[in-house]
């Protein structure tokens, strides 16, 4: 009983996931080493509400850099921004968007700027 409760909850699971906003790249690349990085920009494989989604870029100590994201323009399913000059180091981008099915999908991913 308690093995069939499961696995009916697994594939719920999986048929509410298919229908969330999921990201399929980015630049800078998660896990990469850049030079530089003049813009952030996600893709994702839907639509997303972009008033309603979020960017947030953190150094390695932690603290968090501003970020100005066009509330519209530019590809439906894409966020971006532009970012500061970012001195050298480890970043974390955490991400936070609307899917147009109404539910909240977040995630966060890390790169980094080389000396
Ligand atoms: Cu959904």
């Amino acid at each position: 009983m308690e093995l069939l409760l499961v696995s009916a909850l697994g594939l719920g699971w999986v048929a509410v996931a298919a229908c969330h906003s999921l990201l399929l790249e980015s630049t800078p690349a998660a896990g990469s080493t850049v030079a530089a990085a003049p813009t952030l920009s996600l893709r994702f494989n839907n639509r997303v509400e972009k008033p309603l989604s979020r960017l947030r870029l953190l150094d390695e100590r932690g603290g968090s850099l501003s970020l100005a994201m066009p509330a519209s323009g530019g590809p439906v399913d894409r966020l971006s921004a532009p970012l500061p000059p970012l001195s050298p180091g480890a970043y974390r981008v955490e991400w936070q968007v609307l899917s147009t099915d109404g539910h909240v999908v977040s995630g966060r991913f890390g790169f980094r700027v080389a000396p």
